[in-house]
């Protein structure tokens, strides 16, 4: 018997799968498909991170193990390869983006393949190819079309690092998601997209996904829905203010008004002794982000020398500017009502205004009912130059036309020097050629602003269906048969592709080009990988593992892929450990070897148990647990011995987890993938059910061995590291008791 040879056995393999296009998808008709897909990566000129191969091996588990089962799966992959890193690289270089995007997806498959996913490599997408954004530019015009992309002058974050206007989204904590810079707020007209006029139902069908409760809730908040009333205050000037509050019923306490520094019409409302105080204050709170004027320091504010008018009370009551207000909720004036309002009560505490404890009113007596949201519409223009080209010229007044679709794609011209100047606009405005357009018969002047990354992100999964289309951005018989997505795997973007991909396909169905509402039925969050340390990876610490020197340092990719499966639950953060990836390497071993020594044996009962505990788990996304099982099961082997149906089991167990090895062992056995059954009458008398009680109550229940309930250390290891039991004991456990007689458990916290 030959060794176990990983780097040998994968370059076969994988020249097979290549050669025999092992994974290429067609529509089947009346044959049950399956469509996974991970978030697809931004190819850096780093390469692979073990954070990428966690998640494309999550979607390749799923994908083999339902190939195995016989349904027709699709797993395609592709690269957002717009965005500011490219650009940097080229603004130092001097090197076109285009180039350099080239070499590293080049790069990036040929590290993909070497990991030995299921992908079908005739479905490529790659956002910053003029035969895909001709697709974004044409989704763009339909959006236009209906009036849902359009332009604005407002308040924009600005991030004077990356000279670009960025959407709320894209700010945290005050500073620029990519760079970290502090952003300000600049008065600047843009293009945005209205998200706003779905927001009700993108809230109302969150519950019906199958999604993390994390993601489901941060969407929820985003979008933020209050239901309360506009109720108009009369100022002393005969000008409306129009306040939104969710408590009409506290008006009677309302003893004073403030409006946001931002808010229009304030210089028809401040008296000319105030206007001075005012401005400087306006000036200051600009410089402010949102998060910074709603954090609980103390209040600071103005007064706009003006009064208004209660209506339910009928007094004068005065009329302030305070940062706490903000622009863009409700109607950016609130009245105060002191007594009830904690922001209000400070505030009237700071500058001595009254505070009046009334009764409540009937709900409904003053104003009229309004809903509004926190989500805002999502701001889509950059001032950059490697994005998608919005497809719109503007005539001599200056008036937005769209690109006739016939003349799509605009294509990213070529220019010498990618630096933005500081006009605010990108440098595309230096193709002095390419700016000018004829529509109609008209010369125009192009856009200069592109699209936000996240707008080409948000159709790709629907490009995957038909990816060399060049009628169509997808192909509806296509869609109809993959789509929706059933399983969608990441670790980022929460709210913001996630909300946005959500957003176009209501828009898309609405438009009657998508058969179904909701684009992805199932998504998994993964948790990130860290150092050994259980520090962010990150090359400045020096601490960061390359997969690819796993695999060639001699371990291969299957042991990569299966230790990155056995690191922990999925959806955890874990650290890297080198002699866990040693164990796993040797599990691998342990699993070809047992080849070299068949034996006349019937290992029935472990068999079975065996399918049942990793087809559950792999159901239950517990891949980690599964793996465990397979160890188990071949130092079981190892002690009593392994005929070739234990081995052929094994290895088709084993395949969504070390692929390569797992060919190379059904193709010594004579066998097929087929992914096997277990017969329940092997297991009965084989397992039975402790009951964990915590506090009294039952929490938990865990299938063990029957052998196992004699062994009370081996039994309460198994509850104390069940996830159910430990989100219960998170706090240290008090008291254990274990009742054999009765299988139970009891623990006191
Ligand atoms: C009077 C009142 C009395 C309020 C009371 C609350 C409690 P949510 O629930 O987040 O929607 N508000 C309205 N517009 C605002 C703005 N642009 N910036 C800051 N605060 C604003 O909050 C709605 C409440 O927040 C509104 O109801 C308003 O204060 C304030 F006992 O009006 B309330």
């Amino acid at each position: 018997m030959d060794r176990y040879e990983p780097l040998k056995i994968e370059e076969k393999w994988q020249k097979i799968w290549e050669e025999t296009e092992a994974f290429s998808a067609k529509e089947i008709d009346g044959m049950p498909k399956m469509m996974l897909a991970e978030m697809f990566p931004y190819p850096s000129g780093a390469g692979l991170h073990v954070g990428h191969v966690r998640n494309f091996t999550i979607v390749d588990v799923l994908t083999r193990f339902y190939r195995q089962q016989g349904l027709n799966v699709l797993r395609p992959f592709g690269y957002d390869t717009f965005g500011l890193p490219a650009e940097n690289y080229a603004i130092k270089t001097g090197t076109a983006p285009q180039e350099i995007t080239k070499v590293n997806i080049d790069n990036f498959r040929k590290q993909a393949k070497k990991l030995g996913f299921a992908i079908d490599w005739s479905r490529e997408v790659n956002t910053s190819d003029p035969e895909y954004y001709k697709w974004t530019q044409w989704c763009f015009l339909q959006l236009y079309k209906k009036g849902l992309a359009y332009q604005k002058e407002s308040y924009q974050w600005w991030c004077p690092e990356d000279q670009t206007v960025l959407a709320n989204e894209q700010v945290e904590n005050g500073k620029c998601w990519r760079c970290g810079h502090e952003v300000e707020k600049k008065k600047m007209k843009q293009w945005f997209f209205k998200i706003t006029e779905y927001a009700d139902e993108l809230l109302d069908e969150i519950d019906n996904l199958e999604w993390p409760e994390k993601i489901k809730t941060m969407q929820k908040n985003w979008i933020g829905r209050s239901a309360g009333a506009e109720i108009d205050f009369k100022a002393d000037n005969g000008k409306n203010i129009t306040v939104f509050t969710t408590r009409p019923d506290t008006i009677k306490g309302a003893t004073f008004i403030v409006l946001a520094p931002e808010y229009q019409g304030l210089d028809f409302i401040v008296t000319d002794d105030c206007k001075d105080a005012v401005m400087k204050y306006k000036a200051d709170a600009l410089k402010k982000s949102e998060v910074e004027r709603q954090e609980n320091k103390e209040k600071t504010g103005v007064f706009t020398g003006s009064y208004a008018v209660n209506p339910a009370t009928k007094e004068k009551i005065p009329i302030w500017v305070a940062d706490y207000v903000l622009a863009g909720y409700g109607t950016g004036a609130i009245m105060a009502v002191p007594a009830m309002d904690d922001r209000d009560r400070e505030f009237a505490e700071k500058f001595d205004l009254p505070i009046v404890e009334t009764e409540l009113v009937d709900r409904d007596l003053y104003g009229t009912p309004k809903v509004t949201y926190k989500m805002r519409d999502w701001l889509i223009s950059r001032q950059r130059y490697w994005g998608c080209p919005i497809p719109i010229a503007y005539d001599k007044e200056g008036n937005p036309h769209p690109i006739p679709e016939d003349q799509l794609p605009v294509i990213i011209p070529e220019v010498e020097d990618y630096q933005p100047d500081n006009s605010g606009r990108s440098a595309l405005a230096k193709a002095k050629d390419w700016l000018k357009v004829t529509i109609d018969g008209e010369e125009m002047t192009r856009e200069t602003d592109t699209l936000d990354g996240y707008a080409c992100s948000s159709w790709y999964l629907w490009r995957y269906a038909s990816p060399h289309d060049n009628k169509a951005a997808w192909d509806s018989e296509a869609i109809k048969y993959w789509e929706p997505v059933d399983y969608y795997v990441g670790a980022d973007h929460a709210v913001a592709h996630l909300l946005y991909i959500r957003f176009w396909c209501k828009f898309f169905a609405d438009q009657g080009y998508l058969p179904f509402r909701e684009p992805i039925k199932r998504l998994l969050y993964n948790g990130y990988i860290n150092a050994p340390d259980g520090k962010k990876m990150s090359k400045s610490k020096g601490n960061v593992i390359d997969p690819l020197d796993v695999i060639n340092d001699g371990y291969g990719a299957d042991t990569l892929r299966t230790y990155e499966m056995f690191i922990g639950p999925y959806d955890m953060d874990a650290a890297w450990d080198p002699r866990s990836v040693g164990g796993v390497y040797r599990f691998l071993n342990r699993c070809y070897n047992l080849l070299g020594d068949i034996k006349e044996v019937d290992n029935i009962i472990i068999r079975n148990k065996t399918i049942k505990k990793v087809t559950e788990d792999i159901h239950k996304y517990n891949f980690n647990t599964a793996v465990a099982a397979l160890m188990e099961y071949v130092n079981e082997l190892y002690k009593v011995g392994a005929s070739s149906e234990d081995l052929v089991t094994l290895a088709k167990l084993l395949k969504p987890f070390a692929p390569h090895l797992a060919s190379e062992m059904l193709e010594k056995l004579d066998a097929d993938d087929e992914w096997p059954k277990w017969d329940e009458k092997y297991l009965v008398s084989d397992t039975v059910t402790v009951v964990v009680q915590i506090n009294g109550k039952l929490r938990a229940k865990l299938e063990v061995s029957a052998d196992d309930l004699e062994d009370e250390k081996k039994i309460m290891d198994m509850v104390l590291s069940d996830r159910k039991v430990q989100k219960y004991t998170e706090d240290g456990i008090k008291k254990q008791i274990f009742v054999k007689k009765a299988k139970l458990v009891n623990l006191v916290v």
